[in-house]
């Protein structure tokens, strides 16, 4: 095949008249409209002068035109780079000067204050709006639906995804056609994904969870979504009636469950919910069959690997696990120390190797060799645990990571802001209990000898440095942060002593 990636996904579909996409706004697209805009698009991209394996960063809203603009990168062959939209300047500089990015696309409110980062890196600046205006759209109006597809191979990146910062800056996990495809046709088949499919889709298109899993697998089954701007519950409530299906964070459930109106009736007709980029609690999960009669099925995933186990269509979706490493997809748990296999039941590290897992970390060989074995397996610093019957639990991270709402947040990233604030000596950001995002952010701060900082300052230093998702819910002074003998910050004692910080 020419693009496995394209050919698989996108082109079968050319010319069919059955639904793809249906908006908010009542209208809907055909997959042969939807395949005719992306190829308009593919157009304007060729006309930039991009050439196969350039990178486009994107950082708009969520559209039919900005889900075009994922096709057309594959169909020219380049590699796409989605951004969280909440990202500010200081963070999107980074992303787009790291990856040499040519074009950088982003909303067309934002184009003024990111015109510098375009500047700056030499990328190409061009906007598009979330009524699918801006000069992008406007250049793709004018051209034609026929692409003549850009040939690549199963190892050519497709997109580039950064990811974990927990030290020194965020890294790009590069994914190839192999990655995203073998995953995507994996899933469909193990969620029973078909043409009569309605995926309720009310996720971000900047990650994996909603772009490679949700709209992958809608494409590779060639069924449709309801395809929302984002999770707002009576919009939720209103289209559920219309679905088969819906994929979620834990937050979606939890939000649902807590809405009288979400019951048996409602979701009658629904076939599958799928969890996952968070712990799903035990409770939830219980909670949601009792309301729904619906297990939800939990599975287990990583910007680097794409989705690694799933809990069973058919038979048990046991609460608290993560369920059976995917077919082709091998997990082992091994000692986080010496590397050794650890046997069934013992706690570990969760190492993954198949088809799924990324090529490496872009530009950063030596972070790619700590964390990708020669051997294939990539070590995803998840803490986990194979019970008798081979369903995998997630105890806990090996990586000092806060997960809010689905968002990884890195506290380094917070603690640097904080230090640079006059008067603060050192800084320990925790993640504890949040009863809507699973986790957030508590900052522990230590103050120099004498000094009383000016803790609304810190406040605003983090909301110009970083997106608003990532700011601490509370800022506690203390007078010093546990260490262990090595002198390293004990966070696992402070996320004890601090977990009812937000309670309440
Ligand atoms: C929004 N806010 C948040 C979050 N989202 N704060 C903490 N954590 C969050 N996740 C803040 C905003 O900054 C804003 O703050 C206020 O909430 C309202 O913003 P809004 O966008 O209206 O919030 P929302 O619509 O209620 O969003 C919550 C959400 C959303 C629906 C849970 O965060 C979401 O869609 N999360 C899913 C993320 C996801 O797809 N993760 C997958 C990545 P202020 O008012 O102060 O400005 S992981 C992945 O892909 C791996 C591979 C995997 O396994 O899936
Ligand atoms: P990301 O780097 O955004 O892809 O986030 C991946 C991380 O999310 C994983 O390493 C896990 O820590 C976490 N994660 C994803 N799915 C689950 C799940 N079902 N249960 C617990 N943690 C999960």
């Amino acid at each position: 095949m020419a693009n496995p990636l394209y050919d698989t996904l996108f082109a079968p579909h050319a010319g069919k008249p059955t639904p793809f996409l249906h908006l908010a706004d009542g209208r809907s697209l055909s997959h042969a409209a939807f395949l005719d805009l992306a190829g308009r698009v593919a157009n304007a991209l060729a006309g930039f002068g991009l050439a196969p394996g350039d990178r486009v960063a994107v950082q708009v809203a969520k559209s039919a035109e900005a889900l075009a603009l994922y096709a057309a990168c594959v169909q020219a062959g380049l590699v796409l780079l989605p951004l969280n939209t909440a990202y500010m300047a200081g963070e999107v500089g980074y992303f787009v000067e790291d990856s040499g990015a040519r074009l950088f696309v982003c909303d067309p409110g934002g184009a003024e204050a990111l015109a510098g980062i375009a500047a700056r890196t030499g990328a190409r600046l061009e906007t598009l709006g979330a009524d699918g205006g801006g000069t992008l759209a406007e250049m793709a109006a004018a051209m034609p639906t026929d692409f003549a597809t850009v040939a690549r191979g199963r190892d050519d990146l497709a997109a580039l995804l950064y990811t974990s910062g927990t030290t020194g800056r965020s890294k790009g996990a590069m994914l190839t056609q192999e990655n995203l495809l073998s995953n995507a046709l994996t899933l469909t088949d193990c969620w029973r994904f078909g043409a009569g499919d309605v995926l309720l889709h009310a996720l971000p298109i900047f990650h994996t969870h909603g772009l490679f899993v949700a709209v992958n697998v809608t494409l590779a089954a060639g069924g449709a979504m309801i395809f929302l701007p984002g999770f707002d519950l009576d919009t939720i409530i209103a289209h559920l009636p219309r679905a088969t299906a819906m994929m979620g964070v834990p937050t979606f459930y939890t939000r649902l469950l807590a809405d009288p109106r979400f019951d048996r009736d409602l979701t009658t007709h629904m076939r599958l919910f799928v969890s996952g980029s968070a712990p799903l609690l035990a409770e939830t999960h219980r909670r949601f069959e009792t309301r729904t009669g619906h297990r939800i099925l939990e599975r287990y995933g990583m910007t680097e690997t794409g989705m690694n186990s799933s809990n069973p269509y058919d038979g048990e979706r046991r609460a608290g696990t993560v369920g059976f490493p995917l077919p082709g997809v091998e997990i082992k748990i091994t000692d986080p120390q010496t590397g050794a296999r650890l046997p069934d039941g013992a706690v570990g590290q969760i190492e993954v190797r198949g088809p799924n897992v990324f090529r490496g970390y872009w530009n950063m060989p030596e972070k790619t060799a700590e964390e990708l074995r020669p051997d294939g397996f990539f070590i995803t610093g998840d803490l986990g645990r194979f019970d008798a019957q081979g369903y995998l639990a997630i105890v806990g991270r090996n990586k000092d990571l806060i997960i809010s709402g689905g968002y990884n947040i890195y506290p380094k990233e917070i603690e640097e802001v904080i230090d640079a604030v006059p008067g603060i000596a050192e800084s320990a950001v925790i993640g504890v209990p949040h009863p809507d995002f699973g986790e957030s952010p508590v900052a522990l701060l230590v103050c120099e000898p004498g000094a009383t900082p000016d803790l609304d300052m810190v406040q605003e230093r983090i909301a110009v440095a970083l997106a608003a998702f990532k700011r601490p819910r509370r800022l506690i002074v203390v007078d010093e942060l546990p260490r262990n003998t090595m002198g390293k910050v004990q966070k696992a004692a402070l996320r004890d002593r601090y977990a009812a910080a937000l309670a309440g």
